[in-house]
C-alpha cells in the first residue's frame, strides 16, 4: 500500500472508528455527556467553594451573632430563644441560649483541619456556654444538635492519633464531656412520670418538665437518642442514659400496628395511643429508622438490627410504589409514599424534604439500587426548584409547603452515594447543590432560609445544621483525601452530621462487665477494623470483599459487612453494577421519566 493510500484510509476510517467509540461509550447520550466526567480541577474548585461557604457562614455568625444561638444573615444580627412568646416552638425548641451555632460547628472545623480555630472555638464553648438557662427546649433537638456535637468534639480532642491535626486545646480536662453530662442530666426529667417509657417532648433545662407539658411526642423525637445517650453512658460508665434511650425505642416499638407492623408519627406517651397515624420516612419518623441501624453499627446490639430489618421490609411492602426495580422493567419511577399506619393505605400525596436522607440510610444498609433511585427522584425535584420544598406534592407536581431552610438531607445522601459508587454523577449533583445555594441563599452576612422555592424570597434565618451538616457533607464530598473519607469505615455520622468513631469501646457496657478481656495495649488499638474480621466470609462474597480491599475503599468494607449482616446471611449483598459504577447510576430513559414525573421538562 502506497503511503498516500494509507493516509487516505486512516482519514476515511477515523470518523467511523470515532463514531463507533461514541456509540460504545454512549457519548451521544445527553445525560452521560453532562454527568459522565468530573475533572480533578473541577473537584478542587468545588472543594474551595465548599470551604468558602462554610467560613462565610461561620465567620459572620462569630462576628454578628455569637454568643447568641443563631445568625440572622440578612440583618446581620443574632437571635436566641423567644422568651416573650413561649409558644413560638419553631424557635424555642431549638434555641436554648447556649451558642448553638458555635457548638454545632465544632467538628466541621476539625474535619476541615482548622486546628487553631477548633481549639479557640472549644475554649469559647467551655468559657461561655451554660445549660442553666431556664430555656424550654425539645429533648430531641438538644440531644442531636448539642449533646452530639459536644461528644463528637470531645472524642476528636481525646483521640490519641489526632488524625485531623493537633485538635487538643492546652490543658483540656474533659470539660466538653462534663458539659455533655450536665446537659443530658437536665434532659432526664423528660423520662420521668411517663407511663410508656416514651419521654416528654420538652423540658425546661433548669426546672424540668412543666406540669402542663403536652403528652404527645413524635416518633423521631423520642426514638433518636440512642447514639448520643449510648456513647455518653459508655464514656461515663453510667447506664442511665443508655437505659432511657433504649426504653423510649422499646416503648415506641411495642405500639407498632399489629396489622401492618408500621409506626405512626405522633404518640401519646401516657396511653401509647397513636395521635398521628401517618407512617412515612420524613418528618416525625425519619431518624427513628436511621438510628435503629446506626445503633447496631455503633454498639453491635442485635436488637436494633432486628427492628431495622423488620421495619425495612414493612416499609418496602407498604410505602414503596412504582416499578419493582430501579433500573429494570416497566412502570412508574419508584417512590416511597406516606401511608396510614393502621391500613397501609396512601395517606396523602406529598413527600417531604427530610425523606431525602432515606437514600443515605439505604446506602448504609447495602440496598444500593434502591438508594440510587430514591436519591435521583429528590435530585429531580431539586433541579426543578434549585432547592427542596419542605413538602412536595407528587400528584400535583407542585410544592405543598414551599420553604427550604438550608437542609442537608439531599447532599448527605449524595455524599454517601458518591463514597459507595465513586460515580462522577454525584459530584455533579453536589456542584449543582452548591451552586444553587450560592446563587439563591447567600445574603449579606450568611445564608438565609428560602421562604418560597418558587420566588426564592429569603427569610432572615440560618439554622445551625447548615454549618454542621450541609457544609460538612459538601466539603467531604469533594475532599477525597480527608481522613473521614480514607477511614470512613471507622466513623459514623449522627443524624445531625456529627462524627463519632466506630470503636470497640462502644461494643461493651462498662457497667455490666468489669473486665472486657482486653489488656491495655489491645484497648489502645481497639478501633474496629472489619478487614481483620472476615474469617467466615465465603465464595462470591469473599471475592467482592477482596476486590473492595484491593481498591482501597475501606468504607465499602463496612457497608459490605453491615449489609450482609442486615440481610442475615452473606450472599445477598447488593453490589453496584458495573453499569452504575462507570456509566450513569440511573439509566437515561428512567432519568428522563423522573424529570417528567416532577414536571421538569
Ligand atoms: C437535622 O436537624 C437532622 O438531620 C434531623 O434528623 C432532621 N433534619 C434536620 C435538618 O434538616
Amino acid at each position: 500500500m502506497r503511503q498516500e493510500q494509507l493516509v487516505c484510509l486512516i482519514i476515511l476510517c477515523f470518523p467511523l472508528y470515532d463514531s463507533r467509540l461514541h456509540w460504545l461509550r454512549g457519548d451521544d447520550d445527553p445525560y452521560l455527556n453532562k454527568y459522565g466526567h468530573f475533572s480533578e480541577r473541577e473537584r478542587l474548585e468545588m472543594l474551595e467553594e465548599a470551604k468558602k461557604m462554610f467560613y462565610f457562614g461561620y465567620e459572620n455568625y462569630m462576628k454578628y451573632a455569637f454568643p447568641l444561638d443563631e445568625l440572622d444573615p440578612i440583618h446581620c444580627t443574632g437571635r436566641g430563644p423567644d422568651r416573650e412568646n413561649p409558644s413560638n416552638i419553631n424557635i424555642n425548641d431549638v434555641l436554648g441560649g447556649y451558642s448553638l451555632t458555635l457548638v454545632e460547628a465544632l467538628d466541621t472545623l476539625a474535619v476541615m483541619g482548622n486546628a487553631s480555630e477548633f481549639q479557640k472555638a472549644v475554649q469559647l464553648v467551655i468559657d461561655n456556654v451554660s445549660f442553666d438557662t431556664g430555656s424550654v427546649v425539645q429533648v430531641f433537638e438538644a440531644t442531636i444538635r448539642v449533646l452530639g456535637s459536644l461528644l463528637s468534639a470531645h472524642l476528636i480532642i481525646t483521640d490519641p492519633q489526632q488524625p485531623f491535626g493537633d485538635m487538643a486545646p492546652p490543658d483540656y480536662d474533659d470539660e466538653l464531656l462534663e458539659m455533655a453530662h450536665d446537659l443530658a442530666t437536665r434532659l432526664l426529667p423528660a423520662f420521668e412520670n411517663t407511663a410508656t417509657g416514651i419521654p416528654f417532648p420538652r423540658v425546661n433545662l433548669s426546672t424540668g418538665v412543666h406540669p402542663e407539658c403536652i403528652n404527645h411526642t413524635c416518633t423521631a423525637g423520642a426514638g433518636t437518642l440512642l447514639l448520643e445517650f449510648g456513647v455518653l453512658s459508655r464514656l461515663l460508665a453510667d447506664p442511665v442514659y443508655d437505659f432511657y434511650a433504649h426504653q423510649a425505642v422499646a416503648g415506641l416499638w411495642k405500639y407498632r400496628s399489629n396489622v401492618t407492623g408500621l409506626l405512626g408519627n405522633v404518640i401519646n406517651i401516657q396511653t401509647g395511643e397513636w395521635v398521628g397515624k401517618l407512617s412515612g420516612l420524613g418528618a416525625g419518623l425519619d431518624s427513628f429508622y436511621e438510628y435503629l441501624f446506626k445503633a447496631y453499627i455503633l454498639f453491635g446490639d442485635e436488637r436494633y438490627l432486628q427492628m431495622f430489618n423488620e421495619s425495612y421490609e414493612t416499609i418496602k411492602f407498604h410505602m414503596r410504589k412504582g416499578r419493582e426495580r430501579c433500573n429494570f422493567g416497566e412502570g412508574n419511577s419508584p417512590i416511597y409514599v406516606n401511608v396510614n399506619m393502621m391500613t397501609g393505605e396512601i395517606f396523602n400525596t406529598w413527600i417531604d424534604a427530610l425523606q431525602a436522607a432515606w437514600s443515605g440510610v439505604q446506602v448504609l444498609a447495602g440496598d444500593m439500587e434502591e438508594a440510587i433511585c430514591s436519591h435521583a427522584f429528590y435530585y429531580s425535584i431539586w433541579r426543578k426548584y434549585d432547592a427542596l420544598p419542605e413538602r412536595y406534592n407528587w400528584q400535583l407536581k407542585a410544592p405543598d409547603v414551599s420553604f427550604y431552610p438550608l437542609r442537608p438531607e439531599l447532599v448527605e445522601s449524595t455524599y454517601f452515594l458518591y463514597r459507595a459508587t465513586r460515580n462522577p454523577f454525584y459530584l455533579h449533583v453536589g456542584r449543582e447543590i452548591l451552586t444553587s445555594l450560592s446563587t439563591h441563599t447567600k445574603a449579606k452576612c450568611g445564608y438565609g432560609t428560602v421562604h418560597d422555592v418558587e420566588t426564592k424570597e429569603l427569610e432572615d434565618r440560618m439554622e445551625s445544621f447548615f454549618l454542621s451538616e450541609t457544609c460538612k457533607y459538601l466539603y467531604l464530598l469533594f475532599d477525597k483525601d480527608n481522613h473521614v473519607n480514607t477511614a470512613l469505615s471507622r466513623y459514623l455520622f449522627t443524624t445531625e452530621g456529627h462524627i463519632l468513631p466506630i470503636d470497640r469501646r462502644w461494643r461493651s457496657k462498662p457497667w455490666e462487665e468489669e473486665e472486657d478481656g482486653l489488656d491495655e495495649e489491645e484497648k489502645a488499638a481497639s478501633v474496629i477494623d472489619v478487614r481483620h474480621n472476615n474469617s467466615n466470609v465465603a465464595g462470591h462474597d469473599r471475592y467482592i470483599l477482596v476486590q473492595i480491599l484491593d481498591k482501597g475503599t475501606p468504607e465499602s468494607v463496612l457497608l459490605w459487612e453491615v449489609s450482609t449482616q442486615r440481610r442475615g446471611h452473606t450472599s445477598q449483598c447488593d453490589p453496584v453494577s458495573t453499569e452504575s459504577r462507570y456509566f450513569l447510576p440511573v439509566r437515561s430513559s428512567y432519568f428522563a421519566q423522573m424529570e417528567r414525573a416532577v414536571g421538569l421538562n
